[in-house]
């Protein structure tokens, strides 16, 4: 039988020759952790190569992911779709192997990691998930969602503060069925980390409230394994393995240095590593019984069937469940959705209301959330402000089958944990701040993006139109950076009717996450025919217009809109031919057919005007460089909405005098 260390010792030679050959990478970090993964990977982890999508499976997470080839080399050596080829064509364009694990990509694996600290706060996602799950789902006798999830850091997500976030949350919500193993070399970028490091990361984790295993000696397997057995036989708590390791275990000139971290090792330093692990085979080339003592396919196939036996039994039982959970898996909505949201934006729209397009927000949270058991929602917090509670709201806290989570004053760890939350599936995680604060969470926010997450996103709060609370909370360039960021889906409603648009455009994405830009203040409700009501949907519709041509085309969002509305009557009423574009979502305007954009702003209106209480540059994209827009230029300041609103030139008077101005 082929030897431990010689199985760890494949993925050593995996790693240093794909950096070799990229002429780029990591190889320290996979040569450091080999034997951890090989213990986990070979005598722990329940997965299937097979399926890797397959519901039941433990859950791995490489945070540290800049060491991605560990993670290839373990997918290659046990089965999964990733040929030795890929491997030879790491870091190149269209290959599975991009530098960094990217998710969707490349079967097994599970999240996008590389900015560090996230990969540990996806990690506590995916468990809370995993509980959550199994609590709303297990029946005695039945256990049917049961697995751990197990994750990989360094020193550098260590650092991050955003560990301490999750970490913190992990231990108050005793997530037994976590384990992180800590690559414990005492190497980051710079050098050794005692210039930068030194904190006592064993009794942290025992303040946040978790189980630490001290000790472990992360190249030796009887003690990793030892390490292994008393994670799993704590159960009402996180555990945290402090593994020693040397970098780059092997190279005999750059172990247990930082020039074994991001750069290829060197053809010199390659071959005299092959010696000192006694590893003879030439690159890429993997000898028969080594593939042998790695292989997972049989042993995963096995796994999975054993489990389909079981979920036959519990459909068998109770096959309500096993039908929501099979829909809930697969992302998929109740049968009733359509019909029921639209009923439901059709009623707002036939019973006007003027409120705060946030309490709208809470109102088709109410209205969705019965049919939609997978919402998942929570606030950094700050639910009483964001309104993210409903009267079926339950905290996790007070019952593991519930659906809501309290994630404390944490926005980036509670945005990266509804990453792992959407990556796990059977839930759809909502989570809310003060639209300012995303700037806290941006890095979670666009791995979200980056891997079209199902997430939505509520920011209330979202303009200068919060007030007294002054400029450190009125969020001025948020919204155009939301838009600007790739895959994001971004409404800004006028009213209770958009709102519970927008929440059912968010609900029905499965392209990327869905940001919803909601005030603080009311908003007045504007009159729709059913067409336009229709046409929220597409991002931006007439809500005003005169007979014929437009002189005028006044473009405006969110609480500007009702603005727009009262000079679009002056101005008619003075004989103009205004037209009011309300335009919620930008970005879903921009996906509509050349003809219905051409509808709304016909090419030839070049008298346009935009009004839209955040950044102004992004408007010129509609109104052009000569059109005008009434936006800020500038942070806010302390004082209530009104006098701020009429400051900063958001009042009647000033847009009358703008739109007079165009129409000359
Ligand atoms: C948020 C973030 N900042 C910086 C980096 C760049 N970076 C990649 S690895 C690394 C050092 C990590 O040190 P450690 O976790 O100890 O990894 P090791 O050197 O042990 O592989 C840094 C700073 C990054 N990937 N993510």
């Amino acid at each position: 039988m082929t030897s431990r260390k010689t199985l760890a010792n494949a993925i050593r030679a995996l790693s240093m020759d794909a950096v070799q050959k990229a002429k780029s990478g990591h190889p320290g970090a996979p040569m450091g952790m080999a034997d951890i993964a090989e213990v986990l990977w070979n005598d722990y982890l329940q997965h299937n190569p097979a399926n890797a999508k397959w519901l039941n499976r433990d859950r791995f997470v490489l945070s540290n992911g800049h060491g991605s080839m560990l993670l290839y080399s373990l997918l290659h050596l046990t089965g999964y779709n990733l040929p030795m080829s890929e491997l030879k064509n790491f870091r190149q364009l269209h290959s599975k192997t991009p530098g960094h694990p990217e998710y969707g990509y490349t079967d097994g694996v599970e999240t996008t990691t590389g900015p560090l600290g996230q990969g540990i706060a996806n990690a506590v996602g995916m468990a809370i998930a995993e509980r959550t799950l199994a609590a709303q789902f297990n029946r005695p006798g039945h256990d049917i969602v049961d697995h751990h999830t197990y994750v990989f850091l360094g020193d550098g997500c260590m650092m991050e503060g955003i560990s301490h976030e999750v970490c913190s949350l992990a231990g108050t919500m005793k997530l037994g069925k976590l384990t992180a193993f800590y690559d414990d070399n005492g190497i980051s970028i710079d050098g050794n980390v005692t210039g930068w490091f030194t904190d006592d990361t064993a009794k942290r984790f025992e303040a946040y409230g978790w189980h630490v295993v001290r000790g472990v000696d992360g190249h030796d397997s009887e003690s990793i394994k030892a390490a292994i057995e008393q994670a799993r036989a704590v159960t009402d708590k996180p555990t945290l393995l402090m593994c020693k390791t040397v970098i780059g275990f092997g190279s005999p000139n750059k172990a247990g240095s930082h020039d074994a971290h991001g750069a290829p090792l060197g053809e010199a330093e390659v071959a005299a590593t092959r010696l000192q692990l006694g590893w003879t085979e030439p690159p890429f080339v993997i000898p028969q019984e080594v593939y042998d003592g790695w292989d997972a396919k049989a042993a995963g196939a096995a796994r999975e069937s054993a489990w389909n036996e079981k979920f036959a039994a519990y459909e068998q039982a109770y096959p309500e469940l096993a039908a929501e959970l099979k829909r809930r898996d697969l992302g998929q909505l109740p049968a009733d959705w359509q019909q029921q949201s639209q009923a439901y934006i059709e009623k707002l729209q036939a019973n006007p209301a003027k409120i705060a397009s946030r309490k709208a927000s809470q109102n088709a949270l109410e209205a969705f959330g019965p049919l939609l058991p997978e919402f998942l929602g929570g606030s950094a917090d700050l639910a009483p402000s964001n309104l993210t509670i409903w009267s079926k709201s339950v905290s996790l806290g007070d019952n593991p089958a519930g659906n809501y989570i309290h994630y404390g004053v944490r926005e980036f760890g509670m945005t990266a944990i509804a990453n792992g939350i959407a990556v796990h599936g059977g839930f759809l995680p909502y989570t809310a701040t003060f639209l300012m604060f995303v700037e806290y969470a941006r890095n979670a926010v666009r791995m979200a993006a980056l891997m079209k997450l199902r997430s939505i996103y509520v920011y209330t709060h979202d303009s200068i139109g919060l007030g007294e609370d002054g400029p450190t909370h009125q969020p001025v360039e948020q919204l155009a950076s939301l838009r600007l960021t790739p895959n994001m889906h971004t409404w800004r409603p006028c009213d209770q009717v958009e709102t519970a648009v927008a929440w059912q455009q968010a609900i029905e994405c499965h392209n990327g996450p869905s940001a919803l830009i909601l005030s603080r203040q009311n908003l007045a409700q504007q009159e729709r025919t059913a067409q336009q009501l229709a046409d929220i949907a597409r991002g931006a519709y007439i809500l005003k217009d005169a007979d014929g041509q437009p002189e005028l085309i006044i473009i405006a969002t969110g609480s500007e809109v009702e603005l727009a509305v009262s000079a679009w009557g002056r101005l008619s009423a003075e004989g103009h031919k205004v037209r009011v574009v309300s335009m919620p979502s930008p970005e879903a305007f921009d996906k509509q057919d050349a003809a219905y954009r051409e509808a709304v702003l016909p090419k030839a209106v070049t008298k346009r005007l935009a009004i839209e209480a955040c950044i102004a540059d992004y408007w010129y994209k509609y109104v052009g460089l000569n059109g005008t827009i009434i936006g800020m230029r500038s942070f806010g300041e302390s004082a209530p909405a009104e006098e701020l609103f009429k400051l900063f030139g958001f009042t009647l008077e000033n847009v009358l005098d703008n739109a007079r101005t165009l129409l000359g």
